[in-house]
């Protein structure tokens, strides 16, 4: 038999906005590629929707995309098996489609959520701790699927459940969960799964949640994370691989993936700076920007851009406004941009704090002659008695301080603008 996998479409991702439709029209072409691929059934790993309460829009999403595959005829017949072996025969006429529902959907236990909804109106068959069989009258193929619980528990849930395969059919097992093998953290919050801990003896293990595809084997096992149709955040991951969907083949063992053909691409800059001048940082992101921005985008792609390590010293990152920076690009795609700079190198700050050891000042001395040397690169530079505002503020005297810097700095500036009012504390607005 030839299955389309895929999964996290997420209806009702990003409602209200420009990216509203984002997700429909990335699922509606998956299933399309699957249709026309020829497969047999539909395999779905969770997250259908972004919201365990859907709205009437993501709804809408939702029967809109079931609508696709009612179309297409099917005589296979499905059975679901629940945990006290009781059976519950499904069959429509029209291609079936199975699921398990994630953990956007998750809903308090005794709360019915949006799968099981779908599993009631017809349009196809919810999995949580079962299994199902799908028939061709000559093949079948068992489901085994646990939906998305939380992850301190997911490993206990697991094993209370332990599927069994199946005798002499195809068996896969689907889950919605964190793996451990593919996050960088430890926390057993955030994750309790490894792959060594999946009972064995599936033909192929699916697994949701993670946005990013791929296909990997432990042991003689082949583990399969579908990926997202749609782009829910602007992860470097997600922006390696395109989105999409696969059709395996039960026969040939076959597991092929197929990008979506229109979709909204990923750009992840990650740029690291050493001492780098605020006019070094202006020129690389604007390179950048101006390199991506040559070619033309059917879609306006999603940018991530983060700045990392130090400018040089005099230099301060808030002149950096990285805002203003992207403003020209402002329309061409969906941004999202930070800073994490320090403001002089590791390095140099330990260089000082040695260099300030074997000259053995004290500490008071030492915290004015930092003092000293950090205002030498800013404009107050000599503008005002550093000793005396050094110790107003070694004793706590910081209203004292501020007094006497607000008003060093409109001697400086020579006025004192509407602005600077706005932005000065309250307490200080009488100046
Ligand atoms: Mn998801």
């Amino acid at each position: 038999m030839r299955i389309g996998i895929f999964s996290d479409c997420h209806f009702g991702f990003a409602e209200g906005t420009e990216r509203c439709d984002d997700a429909f029209l990335q699922a509606k072409q998956a299933l399309e590629g699957v249709l026309k691929k020829k497969v047999d059934f539909v395999l779905l790993a969770g997250d259908l929707f972004d919201s365990n309460e859907p709205s009437p829009e993501a709804w809408k999403q939702a029967f809109d995309f079931f609508g696709i595959g009612k179309k297409v005829s099917s005589n296979l017949s499905v059975e679901k098996v629940l945990r006290d072996g009781s059976k519950i025969p499904f069959s429509w006429g029209s291609i079936p489609m199975v699921s398990i529902h994630g953990t956007h959907e998750h809903r308090p236990k005794g709360l019915v959520n949006a799968l099981e909804v779908l599993e009631a109106g017809g349009q196809m068959v919810h999995l949580h701790g079962n299994y199902c069989l799908v028939s061709n009258g000559v093949e079948t193929v068992a489901i085994h699927g646990l939906s998305g619980v939380p992850e301190k528990v997911a490993l206990n849930v697991l094993q209370a459940w332990n599927p069994t395969p199946v005798s002499n059919v195809f068996n896969m097992l689907v889950l919605h969960q964190s793996i451990k093998e593919f996050l960088p953290t430890e926390d057993d919050m955030s994750v309790s799964i490894s792959l060594s801990d999946l009972p064995s003896g599936f033909d192929l293990y699916v697994n949701g949640h993670l946005h990013w595809a791929n296909e990997t084997q432990f042991g003689n096992n082949r583990f399969l994370l579908t990926g997202s149709t749609v782009v829910t955040q602007m992860k470097r991951l997600e922006s390696q691989k395109p989105k999409g969907f696969f059709v395996l083949d039960t026969g040939t063992k076959k597991l092929e993936f197929f990008s979506i053909p229109s979709q909204r691409l990923v750009f992840y800059e990650k740029m690291a700076f050493e001492d780098a001048s605020l006019e070094d940082v202006r020129n690389r992101v604007t390179g950048y920007l101006d390199g991506l921005f040559s070619k033309s985008f059917d879609q306006k792609p999603l940018v991530r851009l983060k700045l990392v390590g130090s400018i040089g010293k005099g230099f301060s990152s808030s002149d950096l406004q990285l805002s203003k920076l992207i403003a020209p690009y402002k329309e061409k795609a969906f941004f999202s941009a930070d800073e994490s700079f320090s403001e002089v190198s590791l390095r140099q700050k330990i260089a000082e704090l040695r260099a300030f050891q074997k000259s053995k000042v004290s500490v008071l001395e030492m915290g004015l002659e930092l003092l000293d040397k950090n205002l030498s690169e800013t404009p107050f530079d000599s503008a005002f008695d550093s000793r005396q505002i050094f110790e107003w503020l070694s004793e706590g005297e910081t209203e004292k301080a501020m007094e006497a810097l607000m008003e060093s700095k409109a001697k400086k500036e020579g006025k004192q603008t509407v602005n600077d009012l706005a932005e000065t504390p309250s307490s200080l607005k009488a100046l």
